[in-house]
């Protein structure tokens, strides 16, 4: 058995490149069972990341009582995490939702839900008679599944007609599906996880995979370990372990200051032109801007980056080597890079750097814009962060009018005169007092979004309604007027798709606790009750459970990029996830797209015209046709321009936050298992040692950090990032404490700003001020095991768990799953439109 708090990746299945990851299959059943202790495994696939691994729900007497990592699944191989080991399920039976709670003379109290869906209903109603569908906003998720954000599109575009709807995929891969239009017209993964197997070298770009996707990390560390090793380049402020394994691999770890990405990316594109490591052959026949890209990075020398990044110029020029002369180049992108003022245009760069080498399209060579949360692909794709559904283009009028055609309504209807109204502007009509009723489901904006303060004010405005739909009675839910309990993971069925687009199906596996209804089943009681009808007085929502939305949504995806009319809910039985696009063409879906250099930007088909990188102002489709990009992939350029808020003699620092390996986000499910709350209990600040000690402080001090606009008040550790940077998690609300409720969360710090592009807020870089307030008994409640391993680990008790996972490696190495062949010569193009 292995402990894997203590071993977060699990036991090494070294092998050789080009060779199959081998099968570990890790399981983790409640304390004192046995396999033969269960009922029934239910086939499944973890939500508490992106990386979608494939797992069999255990169930014994109507109740989930572990979980198993799926052999034969393409993503996992058998593996799970420490969050998916323990976090996935162990919440099931505590404190749930389990009736609607309505809000009366102030305080929430028990209803039931003709009570609670009257009450949204009539409001709903007044509104629309009084000011219209612009009264109305959504503010979901990136953990609905796809039939629940496929429904939520077409009753907020269809039904209500308004553009005020938006998921938290804003603050998490708003960024991922600018950076993949501005480059190749649409969004859509190129890579595959397969490209781990065949890479010569692997960038990961403000990525903490070891912490955030430690499946996938584990399948990087197997080639790490085995013969003919890639080499590993991290550029990330702190010393993470991505960053540690960067040396150890012979490769790099460039620690640039938060919020200078694109100068040291326009650093590394400028070194790969100097020394002409450019397939001018590719950059020709399938790129656009090269000339224009050329001029815009010919200033920042590895000097003039050195000094704004406060990097090794001869670090820099040591990373840019690697990229221009390994054979194959596999490359991540993730928060450090999207939640950063020049998000889109720095994610851009890693997309130009893979163009100018060709490395796109074939094994090995993958791009990877990550996505954060289990389900946000399908956010995307489905239309409930606003965009069209099917990756179709708002500007676009033959595009609104497929959908209109689709739903048979009229596309006046549809939202189309202006672009969807993204989260951070959906908050500010909320606090303008334009959107009056606001329905929030599956997230926690009272912890999420940047600068609480302010959105505790927005929350309590008499004049807003505000409806929360979650599975707990979370930081948000004490704000609302109705709160709608939800099923969860486990206790519904749908479907969703991970990073490298590999669709699963999640069945049900136990009742939901009580009352509680599953997403799906609350939006369609809604549509019912409201009676949306369409053009021909017919019901405008014609399913009435998952299968039967999934198979509507098949419709809405035919001939587009994300094409599932070759999936069903029996197809996805049985075996492994299947990676879209997968139709008549491709029967077994596709591992990687772009195989032919030929890109989704033919004005016909592109999802966006496109953006300045710099001024986010957006291209007419007039100016876009006129280029005549017709296949082609756009090298984007932009200027460095610094942040908007800098380190000043009043505010010294900057203050980055973001993950822990034990935590989910808010913690409504992490922090209900033992084991991961033990592991990180509580907030901790990681300061440099050099900063510590000039501020006095040592291990386990409290100290106060704040910001213009709140402050966080928490042990530090004493760590080993760079100097001049405050790491702050942003996990830590308060639902689970009796302290200081409003000095906790990393958000009481950040500010209300956004990339210009992908409007994605600016989490990584804040100016704040640390003090000492106090003297600590005992070292900060953070993880050794991480990026918060102290710089001093004496003193410091390891972090770890119990023995309790079994892994059991493959003897014989792994069952091959079916070949996916690359999607080759298809991207969709008008003439080939369904
Ligand atoms: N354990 C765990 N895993 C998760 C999640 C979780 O909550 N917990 N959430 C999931 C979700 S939704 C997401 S979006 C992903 C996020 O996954 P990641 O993006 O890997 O996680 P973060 O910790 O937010 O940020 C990554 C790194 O960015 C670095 N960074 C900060 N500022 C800068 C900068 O200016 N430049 C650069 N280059 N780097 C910078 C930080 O030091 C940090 O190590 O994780 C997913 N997986
Ligand atoms: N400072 C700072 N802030 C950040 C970030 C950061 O790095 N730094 N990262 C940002 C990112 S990338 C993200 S993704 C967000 C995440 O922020 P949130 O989305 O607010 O975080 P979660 O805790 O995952 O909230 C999801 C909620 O949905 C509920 N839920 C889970 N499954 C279901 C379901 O099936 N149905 C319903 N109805 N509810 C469900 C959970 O109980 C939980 O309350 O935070 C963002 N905020
Ligand atoms: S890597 Fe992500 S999807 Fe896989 S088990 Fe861990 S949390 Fe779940
Ligand atoms: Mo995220």
């Amino acid at each position: 058995m292995a402990d894997r708090i203590a071993d977060i990746w699990g036991a090494r299945t070294p092998h050789a490149k080009d060779a199959p990851w081998p099968v570990r299959v890790d399981l983790h059943l409640d304390r004192g069972l046995a396999e033969s202790d269960v009922d029934r495994w239910v086939q499944s696939a973890c939500v508490l990341c992106s990386n979608g691994c494939g797992c069999d729900i255990a169930v014994r007497d109507g109740r989930v009582v572990g979980v198993r990592g799926r052999a034969s699944d393409v993503v996992n191989h058998g593996r799970l995490g420490p969050k998916g080991l323990y976090g996935s399920w162990q919440w099931n039976g505590s404190d749930r939702l389990t009736r609607p709670l309505v809000r009366r003379g102030g305080v929430l109290v028990e209803a039931d839900w003709d009570t609670a869906m009257d009450l949204v209903v009539r409001r709903s109603r007044e509104l629309l008679d009084e000011v219209g569908p612009l009264s109305h906003g959504f503010y979901t998720s990136g953990q609905l599944f796809l039939e629940e954000y496929y429904t939520l599109g077409v009753i907020g575009k269809a039904g209500l007609g308004t553009p005020h709807m938006d998921g938290n995929t804003r603050l998490c891969t708003a960024t991922a599906a600018a950076a993949l239009k501005e480059s190749f017209g649409s969004d859509g993964q190129p890579g595959s996880y397969s490209d781990v197997e065949s890479c010569d070298a692997i960038f990961l770009f403000g990525h903490n995979m070891a912490e955030t996707q430690t499946v996938l990390w584990a399948r990087v560390l197997d080639r790490l370990h085995g013969p003919d090793r890639p080499v590993v380049v991290a550029v990330d402020p702190r010393r993470t372990k991505v960053a540690e394994a960067a040396v150890e691999s012979g490769g790099v770890h460039l620690a640039p200051l938060p919020g200078t990405n694109q100068a040291l990316m326009n650093g590394l594109v400028r070194e790969l032109i100097a020394h002409d490591w450019v397939d001018h052959g590719y950059v020709a026949a399938h790129t656009l801007g090269y000339d224009d890209l050329a001029a815009t990075v010919e200033p920042y020398t590895p000097e003039h980056v050195a000094g704004i990044c406060r990097v090794d110029p001869d670090e820099l020029r040591r990373a840019a080597r690697i990229f221009g002369t390994s054979g194959r180049v596999l490359s991540t992108v993730l928060q450090g890079f999207y939640q950063s003022h020049q998000a889109t245009a720095a994610s851009c760069q890693v997309n130009n750097l893979h163009l100018l080498r060709g490395l796109i399209g074939r094994p090995g060579c993958g791009v990877l814009q990550m996505n954060g949360q289990p389900t946000a692909q399908n956010t995307r794709e489905a239309g409930a962060n606003g965009d069209l559904p099917g990756f179709r283009n708002w500007d676009n009028p033959e595009h609104v009018r497929e959908l209109a055609e689709l739903w048979n309504v009229d596309p006046l209807t549809i939202p189309h005169w202006a672009p969807p109204t993204h989260a951070m502007q959906l908050w500010r009509y909320a606090e303008q007092g334009s959107i009056r009723f606001l329905w929030i489901s599956a997230t926690n904006p009272a912890v999420s979004l940047p600068e609480l303060p302010r959105i505790r004010d927005v929350l309590a405005k008499d004049d807003l309604f505000v409806v929360v739909q979650d599975g707990f009675r979370t930081e948000t839910a004490e704000h609302a007027d109705v709160v709608l309990p939800a099923a969860l993971w486990g206790e519904k069925q749908g479907t969703f798709t991970n990073v490298n687009r590999t669709v699963h199906l999640s069945e049900k596996a136990v009742e939901p606790p009580g009352e509680a209804r599953s997403d799906l089943d609350i939006f369609l009681d809604y549509a019912r009750r409201m009676d949306f009808r369409d053009r021909d007085g017919q019901p405008l929502v014609t399913w009435s459970d998952p299968e039967g939305a999934f198979e509507a949504w098949k419709e809405c995806s035919r001939g587009r990029l994300c094409d599932y009319t070759g999936l069903s809910y029996d197809k996805l039985r049985g075996g492994s996830g299947i990676p879209w696009p997968c139709d008549d063409e491709h029967p077994e879906g596709s591992d990687r797209l772009y195989a032919d250099g030929v890109f989704p930007t033919h004005p016909d088909v592109c999802e966006d015209y496109g953006h300045d990188l710099l001024t986010g102002g957006t291209t007419s489709p007039e100016r876009y046709k006129a280029q005549r990009p017709d296949g082609r992939a756009f090298l984007k350029a932009a200027e460095y321009a610094p942040p908007p808020e800098q380190p000043d003699e009043e505010y010294p620092f900057v203050c980055t936050t973001g993950r822990t390996v034990y935590h989910f986000h808010t913690r409504t499910k992490t922090g209900r298992s033992r084991q991961l709350r033990r592991a990180a209990p509580e907030p901790w600040v990681e300061l440099s040692a050099r900063d510590a000690a000039a501020l006095g402080v040592t291990e386990g001090d409290l100290v106060r950090v704040e910001s213009r606009r709140g402050r966080v008040e928490a042990p530090a550790r004493v760590g080993r990032g760079r100097d001049g940077v405050v790491f702050v998690p942003f996990h830590y609300g308060y639902w689970d404490t009796g302290g200081d409720r409003h000095a906790r969360a990393a958000n009481e710090l950040t500010a209300t700003e956004w990339d210009p592009v992908s409007k994605q807020p600016l989490f990584k870089i804040a100016a704040v001020r640390v003090t000492r307030i106090g003297g600590g008994t005992r070292p900060a409640p953070a993880p050794t095991t991480t990026a918060s391993a102290p710089h001093d680990p004496a003193g410091v008790p390891a972090t770890a768990g119990e023995d309790d996972v079994r892994e059991d490696v493959a003897p014989t190495g792994p069952p091959t799953p079916p070949p996916v062949p690359d999607r080759t010569p298809t991207v969709p193009h008008p003439a080939s439109k369904g």
